[in-house]
């Protein structure tokens, strides 16, 4: 699209805005500015971020989408031309960007101590301008944090303000260091340490409970030598077992215990507890990766439906001797994207809202899902199902309480679809109780976003940096 935009007061189609929702929308979307040298390109993994926020306040929506001026982008721009190859494979850029950050900060949004962060695992935080999408620079939490690079997964522990994140591949490309920290709530860093992991893999997400901080480390494997090879960055290694890394929340690496278990791909995180002894994590799994143009590592075919994820609950239990963990699947649909209440961070909780999925990725309507369902992960209320619509795909859910003091999954479930023959977009505003029935209101745009990953509703409170406890406003 490579379009830039700034739009007032966008049409309300269908239903009214609830005028209490005083914040914003925040979705990257990767978009390429300058048209790849290489073969294997990989859509939305390693296209240019391009950061976009639907702002709510009385009842009004404003929209602004802006590219994040990554030190990529910015080199790029002088060039006037792409200067970075494949993806993650610093061995296929051109040699006059060696050593410069390769993030295209085009995973998620992340509002935290007052501060807006653009995200891409492989690379620093950018600072953000929260109200103006202008890009301030490369942030390293005051010169704490050296990891090369920070999960575009990190999460805010509603009872503390604490933000707790880490990066893999922390050392550099391929490395098996990852960086552990915790900021307080006000974005300084209270905890950091450092450990390894069994291989070197893709660490997606990450399970965070009141008392323990879970790692998936599942065998899609990253190494430095199929970099130098120009190989695909990943692969699929099913002879590789799954790990999964507790540690207790500001512990030190060393006390790490890996927990060992059958393989299969992470895919990511909804809700995580514990009770002191066990802990519960509930995260996509699916047989193999999700993402179909990785290979497996052997060169073997496989059946695409392995690459369909299910959501399961991990059982770990911390006062056991053993090295194993148990797991239950949750729901019968494949899925993704999975969400919960942002207030239910690291608590016990029942409320979920994701994407379904019906044919494997790259099968699906310019590249979206087209189903979007809540669920109640303890069984108590019936799962509900939306439908996008005929050659329609629709975005990750984001659920937005109603008000400060709402009952868990009590408010709004907001969601991008796509018209694709009509090539417009419409982000759709649901009642979280009931998201099969009418809109609570439709807002459009006159043309079509692409298709994307994640999207995080912030308050205006928590983008002034008052709290960082997701809310209304
Ligand atoms: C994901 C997305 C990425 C990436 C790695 O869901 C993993 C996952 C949009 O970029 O680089
Ligand atoms: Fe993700």
């Amino acid at each position: 699209m490579r379009a830039e935009i700034d739009l007032r007061a966008l049409e309300v189609i269908q239903g009214e805005v609830p005028r209490q929702l005083d914040g914003g929308f925040f979705r990257l979307i990767g978009d390429r500015k300058w048209p790849a040298f290489v073969e294997n390109d990989i859509f939305m993994l390693g296209e240019d971020g391009m950061a976009s926020c639907f702002y709510f306040k009385d009842g009004m929506v404003d929209f602004k989408m802006k590219y994040v001026r990554t030190p990529r982008f910015v080199a790029e721009e002088k060039a006037g031309r792409a200067l970075f190859g494949e993806y993650r494979n610093p061995f296929t850029d051109d040699p006059s960007v060696e050593g410069l950050s390769r993030g295209t900060a085009n995973v998620t949004m992340l509002a935290h101590g007052g501060k807006l962060f653009a995200l891409k695992e492989d690379s620093p935080a950018i600072e953000m301008n929260p109200f103006t999408l202008e890009t301030i620079g490369e942030y390293d939490w005051n010169e704490v944090v050296t990891s090369k690079a920070i999960t575009a997964h990190p999460k805010i522990d509603p009872k503390t303000g604490e933000l707790v994140f880490f990066g893999y591949c922390a050392a550099g490309p391929a490395t098996t260091d990852i960086a552990y920290y915790e900021a307080d709530a006000t974005g300084k860093i209270i905890h950091e340490t450092w450990f390894h992991a069994p291989y070197t893999c893709m660490v997606h997400d990450v399970m965070v409970t009141e008392n323990f901080v879970v790692f998936p480390v599942t065998p899609l494997r990253h190494e430095l030598e199929w970099l130098k090879r120009h190989e695909p960055a990943f692969k699929w290694d099913p002879t590789e077992q799954v790990y999964l890394g507790v540690l207790p929340r500001k512990g030190k690496g060393e006390q790490i215990r890996w927990f060992k278990g059958p393989t299969q791909c992470h895919g990511h995180t909804a809700g995580a507890f514990d009770d002191g002894r066990y802990i519960y994590a509930d995260n996509t799994f699916s047989k193999r990766s999700f993402f179909r143009f990785f290979p497996n590592a052997d060169g073997s075919d496989f059946d695409p439906a392995d690459t369909m994820p299910y959501l399961k609950r991990v059982i770990i239990d911390m006062e056991s001797n053993g090295d194993g963990f148990t797991e239950q699947q949750l729901f019968d649909y494949p899925c993704e994207l999975p969400r919960i209440d942002p207030r239910f961070e690291t608590m016990p909780y029942s409320f979920v809202t994701m994407n379904l999925l019906d044919v494997p990725e790259q099968e699906r309507i310019g590249h979206g899902f087209q189903w979007v369902a809540t669920m109640d992960v303890n069984g108590k209320k019936p799962a509900q199902i939306r439908y996008a619509g005929h050659n329609c795909s629709i975005g990750e859910p984001q659920f937005v309480p109603k008000n400060d003091t709402a009952a868990e999954g009590e408010g709004y479930v907001m969601t991008v679809v796509g018209r694709h023959e009509e090539k417009r977009s419409e982000l759709l505003i649901l009642d979280a109780q009931n998201i099969n029935g009418e809109p609570v209101a439709t807002v459009a745009l006159p043309f079509r976003l692409r298709s994307t990953g994640h999207g995080y509703w912030y308050g205006s409170r928590q983008l002034r940096g008052e709290t960082n406890v997701i809310g209304a406003w």
